[in-house]
């Protein structure tokens, strides 16, 4: 964990923007697997590990308004849990380091809470969340805080420079395990032995992935976790995998590569209009921009190049507005990246990625758009465009003539079998502009094309 400061300061700076009451921060606890004893691995609530920094099950704390003082409910194990698990370090230890200035048992604090007269929570993701805080407040119509969740959101979206460096620890291993995914894929070769490479690597690195690993040959599917075929000559293998920081951090990369270890002329040619339109998306990532802009003129560019290969027609900002690109870059240019993936996103992606909830657009492909609002410095976020061929939607869009001026259908019969192409990179927005996170992972098509040939 960081330093106790960094935990003080934290709860001190969110205790003094709310008004009155007491702040409940619950800690995760452990989930069976298939009964109580074997539980799935253990990941700490992300608010809690951001106030505390402590990673054990059971744990919850909370922190009075007026005096900005903490309080910490555990319960140290008996001899029967050291004789199964070993020694833990004592609830009081564990307030020490996170510098929290009182200790109780969990079975006091739902005495302790109603003696209060206002008590912030935040949504619960869990069902077992859930029903604890409904055991512990007397209240069947009980709802989580606005006032409490905005402030979060505003504090958790600023990292500071330790955070940062917490992403570029994760960076550090995602950046070797798509290299090896690189220099393992050829044909006859399965997904799920690539997969088991790379996440091999990050566990003997002590990491777990921060998201299960898309890796497939199938990249059309946004989020495919099924790992079962056989890799071909002549397709392209997409890698979205990112491991977490020693400290849970999160990291997100995209790579898309061909499997022969050489992109035919056509697969060039999108990938590079997909690398184009990541640049264009960079060129808008600077303080005072909307997320939005860059989005928009990412899928600009989309339809630009496709224009060129005969894809699309028309005017590309027209075919924008309307949608149309969408066919081919149906999700949102990117998300923000902490201790979450979809950084906050259990608050609510409104709150998190729109400064008024209320402009979210319903367009198909733009209400994917996770982050919206002007960047300010300090923010790690996600640059992710794709360009895809969805068998699925292209035959149906078809089937309804959607937006047939934008879209020459007659031309998308060659790309039944494409598949898709998405390339993402992490970066944070600094006073000038934004830097690229993390150590550089091959992304041109010679430095593709050469790692996979050495
Ligand atoms: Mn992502």
């Amino acid at each position: 964990m960081f330093d106790e400061s960094t935990y003080i300061i934290r709860r001190r700076a969110l205790s003094d923007q709310i008004n009155e009451g007491v702040i409940l921060l619950l800690g995760n606890m452990p989930v069976p697997m298939n009964y109580l004893s074997n539980t799935l691995r253990f990941r700490q609530d992300s608010n809690f590990l951001y106030y505390s920094g402590l990673d054990h099950p059971n744990l919850n704390m909370v922190i009075d308004v007026p005096s900005g003082e903490t309080t910490l409910f555990g319960d140290d194990i008996d001899i029967d849990d050291i004789v199964w698990e070993g020694e833990r370090i004592t609830v009081k230890k564990m307030s020490e380091l996170a510098g929290i200035e009182h200790v109780e048992k969990n079975s006091f604090l739902s005495q302790f809470l109603s003696t209060k007269n206002k008590i912030h929570t935040l949504p619960n993701y869990r069902e077992d969340q859930r029903s604890f805080l409904r055991s512990i407040i007397n209240s069947q119509n009980f709802s989580s805080s606005k006032e409490l969740v905005v402030n979060v959101i505003k504090q958790r979206s600023i990292k500071s420079k330790e955070e940062v460096a917490e992403i570029e620890l994760a960076l550090d291993v995602t950046a070797e395990m798509h290299k090896i995914a690189m220099k393992y894929t050829r044909h006859g070769v399965t997904e799920q032995s690539i997969v088991g490479k790379i996440e091999g690597y990050a566990l003997e690195k002590g990491r777990r992935m921060a998201y299960p690993v898309i890796f497939t040959v199938n990249g059309e599917i946004l989020h495919n976790n099924v790992y079962t075929n056989t890799m071909e000559s002549g397709q392209l293998a997409l890698n979205d995998s990112g491991s977490e920081s020693p400290l849970y951090y999160a990291s997100d990369i995209t790579r898309t590569f061909p499997v022969s270890g050489y992109f035919s002329d056509i697969q060039k040619q999108i990938y590079n209009l997909v690398h184009d339109m990541q640049k264009v998306a960079l060129d808008f990532c600077k303080p005072g921009t909307s997320y939005k802009e860059a989005h928009l003129a990412s899928a600009k560019k989309a339809v630009e190049g496709l224009t060129e290969m005969g894809i699309m027609s028309g005017s590309p900002d027209d075919a924008v507005k309307e949608g149309a690109h969408a066919l081919f870059f149906p999700h949102g240019l990117g998300h923000m990246l902490g201790l979450d993936v979809h950084d906050m996103e259990g608050l609510g992606e409104d709150l998190v990625g729109y400064h008024d909830e209320a402009n979210r657009s319903d367009q198909f492909g733009l209400a994917y758009l996770r982050l919206s609002k002007e960047l300010v410095p300090g923010f790690a976020l996600t640059v992710e465009p794709g360009i895809y061929f969805i068998p699925h939607l292209m035959n149906k869009w078809k089937s309804e003539n959607k937006h047939s001026n934008f879209i020459n259908y007659n031309a998308l019969e060659d790309f039944e079998n494409f598949g898709g192409i998405r390339i993402e990179d992490n970066i944070l927005i600094t006073d000038e502009g934004y830097r690229m996170l993390g150590p550089h992972i091959p992304k041109t098509v010679d430095d593709i094309e050469s790692l996979m040939q050495s």
